[in-house]
């Protein structure tokens, strides 16, 4: 029983947590993914009703002795990924586990992406322990490329949350990332420069910096982090330069703000992307 892939096609385990209601984490990268034609498999840590930005009174159940169960299933199959994608995780104890996961497929061709989802705008999200919060560091010294926001770039760095950071702060913040946890590349998301709202990027093989910004809309979207991680992963196991796929994905989740606006949707739904993929999929040449 092999899992022998389309020819060509790209394989990527997500390892994020199922949000029933809400665009965020699978519901977004199980999508984007498949629409750049990536075979994803999921690794479900927390099970969720909603997710916890913006709604009260929602269900939550961790799922660390599924993924146990699920890992010592996955050890009798032969499987091989091209992708590790992880986001947003249930419990403490869970980063062991998928430090394990990350260490057993990763190979010198793998992409490992790491998004150490647990903040935004200053504060931890509802569901994340300062404990796991430190324990995220572990997960980002496996990545071969991180995509914190800023709040979370300051929390692995262990330093104060910086509201408003210069260029020249983004671009510190940049490297001592890349230094303390020794990764190819590095992105956070949510800078603003020059009046634009997007991501900036480090590739440290040539020491490269580079912003992809768009016009900021006065809102507060949630599961944009996961719209443009689903997105950077798809482009950059297409080949794309981190630069380009950073470009892409920063255009494809302002699209889906700006569709999400037009159509008069309900800001905590998050951003309907499903309208954005046509032009990420032109942006990819896919189309
Ligand atoms: O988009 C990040 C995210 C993922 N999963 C859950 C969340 C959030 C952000 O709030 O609550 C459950």
């Amino acid at each position: 029983m092999n899992q022998s892939p389309v020819a060509g096609q790209k394989q990527v385990l997500a390892i994020h947590d199922l949000s029933c209601v809400g665009r965020c984490s699978l519901t977004v990268a199980l999508p984007v993914l498949s629409a750049c034609g990536v075979h994803t498999s999921a690794l479900p840590t927390a099970l969720l009703s909603t997710h916890t930005g913006v709604f009260t009174g929602y269900h939550c159940r961790d799922l660390t002795e599924d993924m146990q169960a699920i890992r010592s299933h996955f050890d009798t199959l032969p499987l091989h990924f091209d992708g590790l994608y992880s986001g947003f995780l249930g419990s403490y104890e869970q980063i062991a586990l998928v430090v394990e996961v990350l260490k057993k497929y990763r190979q010198q061709s793998t992409l490992t992406l790491v998004d150490p989802v647990m903040a935004d705008h200053g504060r931890l999200y509802a569901t994340c322990t300062a404990e796991m919060a430190r324990g995220m560091g572990e997960l980002c010294r496996l990545a071969d490329v991180i995509v914190p926001n800023v709040t979370e770039a300051c929390l692995l760095l262990d330093q104060p949350y910086l509201p408003h950071p210069t260029w020249t702060e983004v671009q510190h913040l940049l490297e001592e990332l890349a230094s303390r946890f020794q990764c190819r590349e590095v992105i956070i998301t949510g800078v603003e420069k020059d009046g634009l709202l997007g991501a900036a990027c480090l590739a440290t093989e040539d020491g490269a910096f580079a912003y992809a910004g768009n016009e900021a809309l006065p809102h507060v979207f949630y599961g944009t982090g996961d719209v443009f991680a689903s997105a950077l992963m798809g482009a950059m196991l297409h080949g794309a330069s981190v630069a380009d796929a950073t470009r892409m994905a920063a255009d494809f989740t302002h699209d889906a703000m700006v569709h999400t606006l037009q159509n008069g949707l309900p800001l905590h739904y998050g951003v309907a992307f499903e309208q954005a993929i046509p032009g990420l999929l032109k942006a990819l040449q896919l189309v």
